[in-house]
């Protein structure tokens, strides 16, 4: 990467921009330049071959251009819809005045709320956590010990001070069974952590949590949920599937798999060529868990899950990229108004 050749990018960018007019000119401008395999992209990530001094004066130079060209293109996009409607008015004189853009819920809030919905429908009650936790409720009392290998299931952001952010929702398990006495039904949705990136995988994301402990409650009660679940949020004729897992703080275990919406069981990028994606854990609380905060195991049973949010909403809404919901692309959350 060279001045000249920055240059170069910069005129031909500019001299792109003032020609488009329509939206499908303004997506392939963006694509060309801002997309993954971008112009400007590129530029970026061939800087590393450069000197500390060059990468620096480079680098925050494309950066500039990079930030002028999407402030530009949000500011055509706009320009577009506006001159669409002025034609419509120069029509009609008599058509009501322009009304302002009105925001709406992200994606992922519509789809907590739906899960949300659905599961007060069977009893649950919402409650929350902390999202900074300390290894004890993230790890040890969901019967994952210091030195058990399961902690490496789920890479960890540690502060410094030995806090950590939640790698889960299940130590909202902890917290509530250490207020409460049996028999509980909860669900508790939030945002956690992971040092996790790719098209399925994001480093913040969302879960939601769900336990039932009472007196005698099964595995076939907990299959019968989320089958309920499933066939609400997906329709009657999603396919679906159990499989056998394992997590430290349930046994048995299990994971539930939807088909994929995108390939219809083909096989493709998003669901890694299995034709499925996994949205949830699941299983029977482990007798370790109830040790810890104090319940008798010859009086409850129980049953926990955690699903993850980004993955239903990919599959509700045939999204095969799960980083589109933290672009926060305009065109992008419009459509889900
Ligand atoms: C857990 O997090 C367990 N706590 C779930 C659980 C709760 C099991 C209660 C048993 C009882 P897992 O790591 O598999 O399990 O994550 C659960 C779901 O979160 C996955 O099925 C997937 O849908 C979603 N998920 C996991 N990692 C990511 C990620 N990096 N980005 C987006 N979604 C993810």
């Amino acid at each position: 990467m060279q001045r000249e050749e920055l240059q170069r990018i910069k005129e031909e960018a500019l001299k792109e921009l003032e020609t488009l007019k329509d939206p499908i000119q303004l997506e392939n401008f963006r694509v060309k330049f801002l997309g993954k395999k971008g112009k400007i992209t590129q530029a970026l990530r061939g800087l590393k071959e450069l000197s500390l001094e060059e990468r620096r004066e480079l680098g925050s130079e494309l950066n500039q251009l990079k930030e002028y060209l999407e402030f530009e293109i949000e500011k055509k996009r706009r320009e577009i819809l506006l001159s669409e409607e002025e034609k419509i008015l120069d029509l009609d004189l008599t058509l009501p005045g322009r009304r302002p853009f009105l925001g709406g819920l992200h994606p992922l809030t519509q789809v907590i709320e739906e899960v949300c919905e659905v599961f007060t429908r069977l009893g649950f009650e919402i409650v929350t956590g902390p999202e900074i936790e300390s290894e004890y409720y993230n790890f040890t009392a969901l019967n994952i010990p210091e030195w058990h290998p399961a902690r490496d299931m789920q890479a960890t952001f540690y502060l410094q001070n030995g806090a950590l952010l939640r790698t889960h929702t299940s130590p909202i398990q902890i917290r509530t069974m250490l207020e409460r006495k049996p028999p509980l039904r909860i669900i508790a949705p939030g945002k956690v952590y992971r040092c996790d990136a790719d098209v399925r995988h994001s480093p913040m994301f969302h879960q939601i949590e769900g336990l039932m402990v009472d007196g005698e409650v099964s595995f076939a009660d907990l299959k019968g949920v989320l089958a309920y679940f499933a066939r609400e949020i997906f329709g009657e004729k999603t396919k679906l599937r159990f499989r056998p897992s394992y997590f430290p703080f349930t046994e048995p275990s299990l994971e539930m798999d939807i088909g994929c919406v995108m390939c219809e069981g083909k096989g493709c990028r998003v669901c890694g060529q299995t034709g499925w994606i996994e949205i949830l854990g699941a299983g029977m609380v482990h007798p370790e868990v109830f040790k810890a905060v104090n319940y008798d195991i010859t009086q409850w049973q129980g049953f926990a899950f955690g699903l993850g949010i980004e993955r239903i909403t990919m599959l509700k809404y045939g999204i095969d990229d799960i980083r589109l919901f933290f672009d926060n692309h305009l065109y992008f959350l419009e459509s889900f108004k």
